[in-house]
């Protein structure tokens, strides 16, 4: 329980600043601004409020079961809180950056959130260039769904239909991989929230700069959450030890090193490797494994 029991509970389905749109369990969706300086709140967070006028003021944020953020090196921006699940998008074209989705996927691992992998665009002949870069993912364990949601809409929401049902999901990825493309698929009336959202919110028109909630169902158990496209996808929060364990390749040779603080790049009798020399880790996550190592060594100051 917290101290702020007694007031109402609602969800964040929208924010900007200080302006946050907050929905009631029956769905009533309330402009609210939160108490005090401090404004913290992203899309999908509980919170406690109280109706003010015509508004209302946010007292408490409910404990989240997790955040996803990525931590750039100036700034930490925050995708959404009480995630069921994660839908990774990339596509045939424009080649995605194998770089851009770990880094995705391992923000995901260390928030504790389920991640899944959209390809989109498989329509188009560079599909087969694209699946083959999945493949890897699709040996450590990743669920990689084929989509061309523009080309083949009808087969593509089908397919997604039993991974999305009764989930909240964070739609994820790169810019130009197709995130509108589904949202507009899956909800009709996006475009309308969005202007409703905007208006209110007084965003102007370019929405996606944050996050946005919109339900898949007349019951409201199954949600999408909409992201800005991102260029830059920065780990800061994580230490270069913590890396190996959140990459399934990696962490599946793990426990056989030597040295205890073995970093895996070029210390005698390590186990990772062993397993690149095998063939268990590609040459492009051993690639990105070490890049990402240095990044995350680097002081920031
Ligand atoms: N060939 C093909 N093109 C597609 C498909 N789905 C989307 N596209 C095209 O890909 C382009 C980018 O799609 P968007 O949905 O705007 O991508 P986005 O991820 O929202 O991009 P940002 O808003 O920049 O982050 C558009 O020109 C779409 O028409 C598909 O299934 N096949
Ligand atoms: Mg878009
Ligand atoms: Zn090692």
């Amino acid at each position: 329980m917290t101290a702020h029991a007694e007031l109402d509970l609602g969800r964040v389905v929208a924010a900007h600043g200080r302006h946050v749109m907050v929905e009631t369990p029956e769905g009533e969706r309330v402009l609210c601004h939160p108490r005090g300086k401090k404004s913290d709140i992203v899309v999908g967070d509980r919170v406690r409020w109280q109706r003010t006028g015509d508004g209302g003021v946010i007292e408490a944020i409910e404990t989240r079961s997790n955040l996803l953020f990525r931590q750039d090196e100036w700034r930490t921006k925050s995708f959404a809180a009480n995630l069921d699940q994660i839908l990774i998008l990339v596509a045939a074209e424009p080649v995605f950056s194998e770089s851009q989705l770990t880094r995705a996927l391992i923000a995901a691992q260390a928030a504790g959130i389920q991640a899944l992998i959209g390809l989109n665009k498989t329509d188009l002949p560079s599909a087969d260039v694209a699946r083959s870069r999945l493949a890897p993912y699709v040996g450590m364990g990743a669920t990689v769904i084929e989509l061309a949601l523009k080309a083949q809409p009808a087969a593509s929401s089908a397919r997604l239909a039993p991974y999305l049902d009764g989930r909240v999901t964070l739609v994820l990825g790169p810019s130009g991989m197709g995130k509108s493309t589904l949202i507009n698929l899956l909800v009709p009336e996006a475009a309308a929230v969005v202007g409703e959202i905007s208006q209110a919110l007084n965003t102007g028109r370019h929405t996606t700069t944050s996050s946005t909630w919109y339900w898949l169902d007349a019951q409201r158990q199954a949600a999408l959450i909409d992201s800005p496209g991102f260029q830059e996808f920065g780990l800061r929060q994580i230490g270069p030890e913590q890396l190996a364990p959140l990459m399934p390749d990696y962490a599946a040779a793990l426990g056989h090193c030597k040295f205890h603080n073995c970093s895996h790049r070029h210390e005698p009798g390590c186990g990772v490797l062993a397993a690149i020399a095998r063939g268990d880790i590609t040459p492009s996550r051993q690639r990105i494994y070490e890049s990402l190592f240095d990044e995350l060594s680097t002081k920031r100051w």
